[in-house]
């Protein structure tokens, strides 16, 4: 069975880097996973992505050598099993703001005596090369598990969600956060509240031995973030990254309607 080098890295305590999927196309899902990135997580929560596209999308991430992530629509059970069953090395889970939610979703992901994954299918030892029985008996340690933090609520109780074993990341979801605060969404500020959320997160992630992860909008942030310790870091999406280069040539051929790039 093939080693999750990023859950692996994660552990060392190195950064990884990837980026967010949200094309449903698994044409571009194999070219971006030969761009280099860590990992890529396919986007089913804001995204038109289907199960069916994204169990190819991971197996083609995974040819490429990347390790295949999903951010699922939602922190459910049915959703966390669909996405690993069908080839995923790992889940994002959006919004978990307390304890329960966070064990319910370490149960959903982890099999017993660690959690309540139901065991079936047939893509989760494909995409780990293995035979089903192995998977069954080796996926606990391999299957990477990130939580956001991107709620108020979920700061306030960081030292009680962060403290659930099984939890491999956090990860902020800085637009969400800076909305729960009732501020814009943006993928950074310098606003006191939120560089004081994301400092308290940080730390607390940090006493619970946890990887902290964050969603930046390019090159020079994600850097900045490594600098201050973060080793899960999400930069923008493909769709963002190709439509950025696109305007990025039309405005400088004076082209163009004035509209502006997709950042995420
Ligand atoms: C957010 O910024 O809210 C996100 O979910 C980023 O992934
Ligand atoms: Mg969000």
């Amino acid at each position: 069975m093939k080693t999750n080098h990023v859950r692996a890295k994660l552990k060392r305590g190195e950064p990884s880097v990837g980026t967010w999927l949200t094309l449903p196309d698994p044409i571009a899902a194999r070219l971006m996973a030969q761009a280099g990135f860590d990992w890529l997580t396919v986007e089913l929560e804001h995204a038109p992505v289907n199960l069916e596209t994204a169990a190819i999308s991971f197996a083609v991430i995974e040819a490429g050598g990347a390790v295949p992530l999903a951010r699922v629509p939602w922190n459910t059970g049915e959703n966390i099993k669909r996405v690993l069953d069908t080839g995923a090395w790992g889940i994002v889970v959006p919004m978990v703001n307390s304890r329960a939610e966070a064990e319910a979703a370490v149960a959903a992901a982890r099999y017993a005596p660690r959690g309540q994954r139901t065991i079936g299918g047939q893509l989760h030892a494909a995409s780990f090369h293995t035979d089903a029985a192995t998977y069954y008996q080796r996926a606990n340690d391999e299957i990477l598990v990130v939580i956001m933090i991107e709620h108020v609520k979920a700061v306030e109780a960081a030292d009680a969600i962060l403290s659930v074993s099984g939890i491999d990341a956090f990860f902020i979801g800085p637009n969400d956060l800076h909305h729960s605060m009732g501020k814009k969404p943006a993928f950074d500020s310098d606003d006191q509240e939120y560089c004081d959320a994301l400092k308290h997160v940080f730390a607390v992630g940090r006493k619970h031995g946890l990887a902290s992860g964050i969603h930046v909008l390019d090159a020079a942030a994600a850097q900045r973030r490594i600098a201050e310790g973060y080793q899960f870091i999400a930069i923008a999406s493909e769709t963002g990254m190709m439509l950025s280069k696109a305007r990025e040539t039309a405005d400088f051929l004076g082209l163009g309607s004035g509209r502006a790039a997709v950042k995420y």
